[in-house]
């Protein structure tokens, strides 16, 4: 091991040394950061250290680029997207930024030549876990895409102390363990206090009459919210561009401490800062669903209007008059989250800034854009008006006054339909009342848009279909993407570096470029590069597998994945259907010819969503059984892979020969893993729903297992009257399953363990597993099928990953910017503005 390098014998000049690139000057820069960072040298630094010391020296590789994009957007007083987003899934940063770095290689040899080894490295990094699933990962794709293409743009959101829980297996269920991401220090963000605001709670309001004889209101809050942002730089892909996630933190207001503690009330002074703190210290573990908690609602207006009151601040700063609010920023609204920002940008405007109704309104529709992410009802949020009164007095006020004009609207476009008014007043005044979040989102936005063509069709028939009659011109779709950076470049090397071996790396920036590979589907030696590929990367999670669950399991077996939050809708249950039915022919028939197959399963159930805890711990017992039983012979395995995150992820889609894409049709609003899996070669065995539509449309239909019912035979189904018990008592392998797990033949004979979830099927099945079960089995054993012809099955992976342009969140921020944003590119040119020394 080397020791640190004297500096008198060097001329790097000091930029050098903080933006040099040259493995050299890494090697330096990285000991210089583990000792005058990390107050370490080699002898006694641990590993974390060392991902300490690289990661400070990637930082300061991207703090020139970070200063100077903020330098020439305020010269330049740039057009900016403000993405506003409950969640930011934003995975590992170090392996992300030396791939956008363009220095992944010199930083591996640098480190390799200090004696570790980079991989080892990146794994040290605990991921801030700040989303759930697939909302927040999008917000994350969608700012690595936002400044690959040099967009200027904002990411706004809220730093939990906490994000999504740990998740632990114990005896077959989840436990959940608290997410400490922030205890080993965050190399990766800039706190700027500087930049702190204020935001109000409870209390009420006041009427008076200001010095003009204008109405005004004046709000008395009961409580102070201090906001702080944490900066975080994002890197684009080879540009020079970095822009920003902002993270708010609740704090305390120092004057309210010391109001009490002059009077003497040092602990109570301390409790209203521990109460403050309440505001972000965990985000809520739903994905698609709302609770309706009353923390929940204080953290959307914290977040709101702390950013909203920051983009005030840049607008004054850059000398934009405020009237030209909408000029200077577009807010795009990640689902409902933040869709109190209709009432608080109003607010701000008319009584913090003395502007007029109509004009304030006028600037709002036009700052403002709403995205849809879902379908499910269970997911739409409302907010009883008590609740609401109590905490947001002010902006109740402004809700039931846009909701007057917006009311008038309506009677003056469709005449004497009171029920429509019924139905689309922002007010649901059915039994106890509610504030319908969808609602004020479409009123106070400009655009509306939904994240599958699919999907966007659903809501302008059914669930917005109001909207739409009234606003068609304010819908559009944009189909979700994913960004092949993280999702290919960092997550697959080999794949990434036999595809540009092959067509150059401009697909890298041009996911369509993709397409060139086509001309390859047909060279055996390419074909079989492929194939080795895939085959080494399964190799390498049979050794992850071996180890975390002791499972032993065969690497020529399909490896057949369902990786994504636990929610019956997904139906990872039904998969659990076809385990058992592969399970019963093989008892029935022990030497019945099988294609091998090992079902993994990655992650998470919502704590309070009982059902898909039990489908966790269904899917345990069965590979408890499966994988041990000896008539099974190896032909069968089941692996649940626990604590499912992005930085697994990134391990598991590259490895997958089948991708599981099985929701009920009109459920799933787009789906984004099926996009992953699918770059990475892996088929798709999926229904007719979300962007599994768009996905089989570019890939082919005889590159797609498909089954099941569509989304209007799955409305006519429930119209005619559904029974899931004709389908237990016609078919028999399905009820022979039903019975298996009835027996407690997966329970040690306890018959009740798992009878809620029979029940559930048995007597309801909303999500029409039993309507679809033949289809997915017979579709499975197609699979099984192909699955033996190999040479078939490479060609057809190697199409699904030439096939998948469409779906880079590339292609998606460019639409957006084209048909809601308005914006264009602002390419920054290095080093004329700032230098790292005066
Ligand atoms: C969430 O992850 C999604 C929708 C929601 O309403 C909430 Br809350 C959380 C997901 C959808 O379920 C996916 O289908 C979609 O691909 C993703 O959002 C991104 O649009």
């Amino acid at each position: 091991m080397q020791t640190v390098p004297n500096h008198q014998v060097d001329n790097l000049q000091i930029e050098d040394d903080r933006t040099g690139l040259s493995v050299e000057c890494l090697k330096r820069a990285f000991l210089d950061n583990l000792f005058y960072v990390q107050g370490k040298f080699p002898k006694i630094a641990t590993k974390n250290d060392y991902y300490m010391a690289l990661a400070y020296t990637v930082r300061d590789r991207l703090l020139q680029r970070w200063i100077n994009t903020a330098v020439i957007y305020t010269e330049r007083a740039s057009r900016t997207v403000s993405y506003l987003s409950a969640e930011f899934l934003m995975g590992p940063h170090l392996g992300n930024n030396l791939v956008n770095l363009g220095i992944y290689d010199q930083v591996k040899q640098a480190v390799s030549e200090l004696g570790l080894d980079l991989e080892d490295l990146l794994e040290q990094e605990e991921e801030p876990g700040l989303g759930n699933g697939g909302l927040g990962r999008l917000a994350a794709c969608y700012l690595d895409s936002m400044a690959t293409l040099e967009i200027p743009s904002l990411g706004y959101g809220i730093r939990y102390e906490f994000g999504i829980f740990d998740q632990d297996i114990r005896d077959g269920w989840q436990v959940e363990i608290t997410d400490k991401w922030l205890h080993c220090g965050n190399p990766w963000e800039i706190a700027r206090p500087e930049w702190e605001v204020y935001v109000r709670l409870g209390g009420h309001t006041e009427a008076y009459t200001d010095e003009h004889g204008r109405y005004r209101v004046r709000w008395i809050p009961f409580q102070v919210i201090k906001g702080v942002p944490h900066d975080t730089p994002i890197l684009g892909y080879k540009t020079n561009t970095a822009n920003t996630l902002r993270l708010w933190t609740a704090e305390a207001p120092e004057s309210f401490d010391f109001a009490a503690f002059n009077s003497g009330d040092y602990l109570g002074a301390v409790q209203e800062k521990m109460v403050s703190e309440n505001l972000s210290k965990v985000l809520y573990p739903n994905d698609d669903s709302s609770q309706g908690k009353r923390l929940r609602l204080a953290q959307q207006i914290f977040f709101v209007s702390c950013s909203l009151q920051d983009m005030i601040r840049i607008v004054f700063r850059q000398n934009v008059p405020l009237e030209k609010f909408h000029e200077k920023f577009v807010v795009q609204l990640n689902d409902t989250h933040p869709a109190i920002a209709v009432a608080e940008l109003m607010r701000l405007l008319i009584d913090e800034h003395d502007m007029g109704w109509d004009q304030a309104w006028q600037i709002t529709q036009k700052s403002l854009a709403y995205t849809n992410h879902t379908l499910l009802p269970e997911a739409l949020e409302r907010w009883p008006i008590s609740l609401f009164r109590e905490l947001l007095p002010r902006h109740l006020e402004i809700i039931y006054e846009i909701n007057y004009h917006f009311l008038e609207e309506v009677k003056a476009k469709f005449p004497g339909d009171s029920d429509r008014l019924r139905r689309m007043s922002l007010i649901d005044e059915s039994g106890e009342k509610y504030v319908r979040m969808a609602h004020l989102a479409c009123v106070g936005s400009h655009s509306i848009n939904g994240v599958a063509a699919l999907h966007t069709k659903l809501l302008q028939q059914d669930v917005l279909r109001d909207f739409y009659q009234m606003y068609p011109e304010k819908f559009n779709n944009k189909t979700n993407g994913v960004t092949p950076r993280r999702f290919i470049v960092l997550s697959n090397p080999r794949l990434t570096n036999l595809i540009s071996s092959k067509i150059g790396d401009n697909w890298i920036k041009h996911l369509e470029d993709l397409k060139h590979l086509e001309a390859f589907v047909d060279d055996p030696e390419f074909c079989s590069q492929w194939r080795s590929i895939k085959s080494a990367i399964k190799q390498d999670l049979v050794a992850y597998i071996a180890q975390q669950n002791g499972i032993t399991v065969n690497p020529d077996s399909i490896f057949d994945i369902q990786a994504k939050r636990f929610h019956e809708y997904k139906r990872q249950h039904l998969n659990a259907l076809h385990i058992i039915t592969l399970y019963n022919r093989i008892k029935a028939n022990p030497d019945i010819d099988i294609t091998p197959r090992t079902f993994i399963f990655g992650g998470k159930a919502a704590p309070g969503y009982y059902m898909a805890k039990l489908i966790i711990k269904l899917l345990n017992s069965i590979g408890d059984v499966v994988n041990n039983d000896p008539d099974v012979r190896d032909r069968l395995k089941v692996v649940f892979l626990k604590d499912y995150s992005v930085k697994f992820a990134q391990r598991v889609y590259p490895a997958a020969d089948l991708s599981e894409q099985i929701s009920m049709a009109g459920k799933e609003a787009s789906g984004t893993g099926n996009m992953k899996f699918a770059l990475n070669g892996a088929l798709t065995i999926g229904t007719l729903d979300g962007a599994n539509v768009e996905i089989r449309e570019e890939v082919g239909e005889d590159n797609f297992f498909i089954f099941g019912l569509t989304a209007p035979e799955v409305y006519a189904l429930k119209a005619r009257g559904y029974r899931p018990l004709d389908y237990y008592h016609s078919n028999r392998e399905l009820k022979a399953v039903i019975d298996r797990i009835a027996s407690g033949h997966f329970s040690h004979g306890d018959t009740k363990l798992f009878k809620p979830l029979l029940d559930s099927l048995l007597y309801r099945d909303e999500y029409l597993l039993f309507a679809d079960y033949q289809a997915y089995i017979d579709c499975q054993d197609r699979v099984s099928q192909v699955y033996r012809d190999r040479d078939r099955w490479t060609r057809m992976s190697i199409l699904n990953a030439a096939r998948m342009g469409k779906f880079s969140s590339d292609r998606s921020i460019r639409d957006y910017c084209q048909d809601i944003w308005n914006i264009k590119p602002v390419p920054i040119e290095l080093g004329e503005c700032i230098q790292a020394k005066e």
